[in-house]
C-alpha cells in the first residue's frame, strides 16, 4: 500500500498521532504538499462522508476522523501559499439568536473545512445583525445557519428578511441545518435536502 493510502486509513480510523508521523515523514521525503493533502487526507476524508451517509460510522467517529484531518493540515498549512491553498468558497456559519446547541454545527464546520472550505464561525446566539454584519465584512459566498429548538429555528427566517433589507440576500447561497429543519420549513427556495439540512439557491 502506498504512503498516500496508508495516510487515508489513518484519517478514516482517526488516528491523529499516526497522521502526524507519517504526515512530517512525507513531507521530510519531499512529496508535494498538495499532493499530501489531495492524495492522502482529503481521500481518507471523502471516504468518511461516503460511510457516515450510509450509516457505517458514527459521530464520534467522523469527529476523530475530521480531527486527524486538521492535524495533518496543520502541518502543510505553513509549506503553502495562502494563494496556492486550495479553497472551494467562503462559508459564514453560526447558530442563530437564542441558541446554544453547537455540537452539529461543529460537526458540519469540520466536514466543509476538510472538503476545502474557508469557514468563519460566528459561534452561538447570533442575531440577524451579527449576521448581517459579518456578510458585510467577509463577503461570504455561502451562509450556514444551525438551530436545535423549534422555537429558536423561526430565527433563520428573521435572518433572512434582515438579508433582504440591505440587499444582501441574493448575494449568497443560503444553508440550514439542525434537528428541527425540513423541507417544508425551509420553503420553496429549498433545492436541496439532507437529513438534517436545507440548502437553496
Ligand atoms: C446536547 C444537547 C444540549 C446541550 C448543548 C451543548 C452544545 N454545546 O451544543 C445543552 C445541555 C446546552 C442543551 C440545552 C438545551 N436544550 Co438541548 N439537546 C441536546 C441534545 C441531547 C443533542 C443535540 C446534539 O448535539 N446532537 C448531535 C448533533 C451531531 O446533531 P445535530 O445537532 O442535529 O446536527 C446534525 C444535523 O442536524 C446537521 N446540522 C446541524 N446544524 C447544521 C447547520 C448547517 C448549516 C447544516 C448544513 C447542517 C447542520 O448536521 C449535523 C450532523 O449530521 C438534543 C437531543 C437530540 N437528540 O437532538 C437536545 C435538544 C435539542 N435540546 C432541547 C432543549 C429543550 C434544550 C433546552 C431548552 C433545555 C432547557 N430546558 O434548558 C436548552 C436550550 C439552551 C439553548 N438556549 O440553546 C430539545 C429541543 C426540543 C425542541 N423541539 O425544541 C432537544 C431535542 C431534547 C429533547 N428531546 O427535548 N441541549
Amino acid at each position: 500500500m502506498s504512503e498516500f493510502n496508508n495516510l487515508a486509513e489513518l484519517v478514516i480510523s482517526g488516528d491523529y498521532a499516526g497522521v502526524k508521523v507519517l504526515t512530517q515523514k512525507m513531507i521530510d521525503n519531499g512529496n508535494a504538499p498538495l499532493d499530501i493533502i489531495n492524495q492522502g487526507l482529503m481521500m481518507g476524508m471523502n471516504t468518511v462522508g461516503v460511510r457516515f451517509k450510509a450509516g457505517d460510522m458514527f459521530v464520534p467517529e467522523v469527529m476523530m476522523s475530521a480531527r486527524a484531518m486538521s492535524t495533518g493540515i496543520e502541518l502543510l498549512k505553513p509549506l503553502i501559499a495562502d494563494s496556492d491553498m486550495p479553497t472551494a468558497g467562503k462559508v459564514l456559519i453560526g447558530t442563530v439568536k437564542g441558541d446554544l446547541h453547537d455540537i452539529g454545527k461543529k460537526l458540519v464546520v469540520m466536514m466543509m473545512e476538510s472538503a476545502g472550505f474557508e469557514i468563519i464561525d460566528l459561534g452561538v446566539d447570533i442575531d440577524p445583525a451579527g449576521f448581517v454584519n459579518a456578510v458585510k465584512e467577509h463577503k461570504p459566498q455561502v451562509i450556514g445557519m444551525s438551530a436545535l429548538l423549534t422555537t429558536t429555528m423561526l430565527a433563520m427566517k428573521d435572518t433572512i428578511e434582515a438579508l433582504k433589507e440591505e440587499g444582501l440576500r441574493d448575494s449568497v447561497k443560503i444553508v440550514i441545518g439542525g434537528a428541527p429543519i425540513s423541507q417544508s420549513f425551509a420553503g420553496n427556495r429549498c433545492r436541496w435536502i439532507c437529513s438534517g439540512c436545507c440548502c437553496s439557491d
